[in-house]
């Protein structure tokens, strides 16, 4: 498939000096104390739609603070109260052993583009069997990362977590260098949490013998408000019941038919730009969009020995349009408002699913 931009990007004003405007950045600070209003985004499909992320520009700001950090994008009209902060930490080193994707040297996802509109792929045993033991090492290292969750941590620590724990079980951390990604995971929030303020949204991709898996939460931290529990109990029951209609027959485009109505009844709207995916040997492919709202057209059936993610993004309000910094990759919602995730791993067998990436649930009550 084409990665084009989306119109989004036209909003973007356009700056003085143009190696600004489209620069990486992955960390976001709030700017204030106030309650925080956090979007998340499959960060992983932002860099698949929108081509690459680029080079994170180092040089002079005149609106540094005095920790020497800055906001890139002075001029960006931002919704919501995140801000970027850089410079960013440098790009962690991924020891030589570990095999990885053919994009981690050069960014460039080729075996991806020459797969692009095949039909599913029906995995053999010993496939499935590689996906089930590469998810839960991406269970296992999302569940590290969530025990570090708490207020006045920044996503470069989780990131720096992630990282190592992917790498002690010689496994390459997918996002790292994907379309020039410059982070092993992909987390959307606050820099510094703070308490009393938003849900965090952590994703981890890992690639292990061969095999991507694919899982995201969203986690509280510190006290958060009823909306945002109400958002992540909402988000939470969005993907599980989604899960309870997978089996062989089942249609891929019946899941939004699923996910948008439990997301309108408690007061919510469903993204629609990020889509869940197929997975197997390559982290994104046929059946390239599963559709999360009511109204899609997406074809195909689930077949037993198919692996898809199913990741419904849920904001709060009814308002489910996203909107894009200039630094290429991070999505807001266009209001502000609170947005939460969660993504499993799913493969089809003979009788139903298998969650892949299941594991012990977040109290979300
Ligand atoms: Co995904």
């Amino acid at each position: 498939m084409q990665f084009g931009r989306n119109p989004a990007h036209r909003q973007i004003p356009r700056y003085e000096d143009d190696s600004i405007a489209w620069n990486a950045s992955w960390e976001a600070i709030a700017a204030s104390e106030t309650p925080i209003l956090m979007s998340t985004a499959a960060a992983d499909q932002v860099l698949r739609r929108f081509g690459e992320a680029k080079e994170p520009y180092y040089g002079h700001f005149p609106s540094s603070g005095q920790d020497g950090t800055y906001n890139p994008f002075p001029n960006y009209n931002f919704t919501g109260s995140v801000r970027p902060v850089y410079p960013l930490s440098p790009k962690r080193v991924v020891p030589d052993h570990i095999p990885r994707p053919d994009y981690a040297e050069d960014g460039r996802p080729v075996s991806e583009a020459k797969l692009a509109g095949q039909p599913p792929r029906i995995l053999s045993r010993e496939e499935q069997n590689k996906m089930r033991t590469v998810c839960r090492l991406a269970r296992e290292v999302l569940d590290i990362a969530a025990s570090h969750v708490r207020p006045g941590v920044t996503t470069d620590e989780i990131d720096a977590i992630v990282h190592q724990a992917t790498i002690e079980r010689n496994a390459y951390p997918s996002p790292l260098n994907y379309r020039n990604f410059l982070k092993s995971i992909c987390t959307y929030v606050l820099r510094r949490l703070l308490a009393s303020s938003p849900p965090m949204d952590s994703y981890v991709t890992l690639y292990y013998d061969g095999y991507h898996s694919d899982l995201n939460e969203t986690y509280p931290v510190g006290e958060i408000d009823e909306d945002a529990k109400k958002l992540l109990r909402t988000s939470r029951s969005c993907l599980d019941e989604a899960i309870k209609i997978c089996m062989p027959g089942a249609l891929f485009r019946d899941i939004g038919k699923v996910i948008e109505p439990i997301a309108r009844a408690n007061g919510c709207a469903t993204v629609r730009t990020y889509t869940g995916h197929g997975i197997n040997d390559l982290f994104h492919c046929s059946p390239t969009n599963i559709p999360h709202y009511s109204k899609n057209k997406a074809v195909g059936t689930m077949k037993a020995g198919m692996v898809f993610t199913i990741e419904p993004m849920i904001n709060l309000g009814s308002n489910w349009d996203d909107i894009h910094w200039p630094d290429n990759w991070t999505a807001t919602t266009v209001d502000g408002k609170k947005s939460a995730q969660f993504e499993d791993t799913l493969l089809i067998t003979e009788t139903g699913v298998e969650i892949l990436t299941a594991g012990k649930r977040t109290d979300l009550s």
